[in-house]
C-alpha cells in the first residue's frame, strides 16, 4: 500500500485526516480504541496491511492477509449506545455504493453488516463504541474488504462463503484509489446521517439490500428463527414474518437466505 499516494489524492475534509498506517497490527479496531481514548480527532483512520487478530462480531475471527483493505474510522457523534448500529448501516451503504460506482459490481448488503457480491462476502463491518454514563464517547467503525486476494488465500472454512474484488473482476484493483473513494463516500454518508438523520440512510440501505422479501433463517445466539424478512423498522431492526403469520422484531443476529 502506497500511503503517500492516498494522502496525496484524498479529497475529504476530515475522514482519513490523519491516516495512520501500520504494516501489521493485532486489530485496527483495538488500535483505534486506544488512540481514541488518547483523544485523536474525529475522522482519524487506522489502516493496516495485515491484522494478526482481525475480529468480527461476537469475537469471531476476521481473516486479514496482505492485499485487503483493513481499516477503522474514529467518529465522535453524540449518540446513545442503542443507536450504534446506525453507523454500521451508514458505512454499509457507502461501501456498497462505492463498489457499484467504481467497478460496476452488483454489491448488495446483507443485514446487518456484510456486503456481498454474487452472494459471497466481500466485506464485513464491525462497529464498536466506548460508552460512559449511557453516552457514546467515541465510535470505531471497522471495515474489512477483500480486495486483491486470491480465494485460495482463505482458509477452507470460509472459501465457499467469501469472495474478493480481484476474483469478481478477474484482475487486481488500485487499492489507493479505492480507499480514497471509500473515505470520500463515507464522509458524505456520515454528514448526510448527521444532517438528515437515520431515515435517509435506511432508505438507501433498503434499496441496496438483497434479503428483503426472502425466506430467511436468523441465528440469534442459540435460537434459530425462520420466516420472511419483511422489512426493517425505523431503528434498523429486522421484521420477520413467522410461518404462523405473526411478526417478530430482531435486533441482532446472523442472517442466512434460504432461497436465492
Ligand atoms: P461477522 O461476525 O459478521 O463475520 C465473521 C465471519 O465471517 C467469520 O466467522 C467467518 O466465517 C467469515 N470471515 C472471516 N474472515 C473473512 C473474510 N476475510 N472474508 C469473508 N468472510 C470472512 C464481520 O463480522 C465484521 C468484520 C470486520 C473486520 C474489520 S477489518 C478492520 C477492523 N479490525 C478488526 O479487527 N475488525 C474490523
Amino acid at each position: 500500500m502506497h500511503v503517500g499516494k492516498v494522502k496525496e489524492r484524498l479529497e475529504t475534509s476530515f475522514v482519513g485526516k490523519p491516516l495512520i498506517y501500520y504494516r501489521r497490527v493485532s486489530s485496527t479496531n483495538d488500535v483505534g480504541k486506544e488512540l481514541a481514548k488518547k483523544g485523536v480527532t474525529e475522522g482519524t483512520v487506522i489502516l493496516a496491511e495485515t491484522q494478526t487478530k482481525g475480529r468480527g462480531r461476537l469475537g469471531r475471527k476476521w481473516v486479514s492477509p496482505s492485499g485487503g483493505l483493513w481499516f477503522s474510522l474514529i467518529l465522535r457523534p453524540k449518540i446513545k449506545p442503542k443507536d450504534l448500529p446506525q453507523l454500521t448501516f451508514m458505512a454499509a451503504t457507502a461501501i456498497a455504493k462505492t463498489l457499484r460506482s467504481l467497478y460496476k459490481l452488483r454489491a448488495q448488503i446483507k443485514w446487518p453488516n456484510d456486503i456481498l457480491v454474487n452472494n459471497r462476502k466481500v466485506c464485513g463491518i464491525l462497529t464498536e463504541g466506548h460508552t460512559i454514563n449511557e453516552t457514546v464517547e467515541f465510535t470505531v467503525v471497522g471495515v474489512g474488504i477483500n480486495v486483491n486476494l486470491e480465494v485460495k488465500a482463505f482458509p477452507s472454512t470460509i472459501r465457499s462463503i467469501a469472495t474478493s474484488l480481484q476474483k469478481e473482476l478477474g484482475k487486481s484493483v488500485d487499492r489507493e484509489k479505492l480507499l480514497c473513494s471509500l473515505l470520500m463516500q463515507i464522509e458524505n454518508s456520515y454528514l448526510t446521517w448527521r444532517k438528515e438523520g437515520f431515515k435517509s440512510i435506511l432508505k438507501e440501505f433498503r434499496t441496496l439490500s438483497m434479503f428483503l422479501g426472502k425466506h430467511v433463517k436468523i441465528s440469534v445466539f442459540d435460537e434459530r428463527i425462520m420466516g420472511i424478512a419483511e422489512d426493517l423498522d425505523e431503528t434498523g431492526a429486522l421484521i420477520v414474518r413467522l410461518p404462523d403469520g405473526t411478526r417478530k422484531k430482531i435486533l441482532v443476529g446472523d442472517l442466512e437466505i434460504l432461497e436465492l
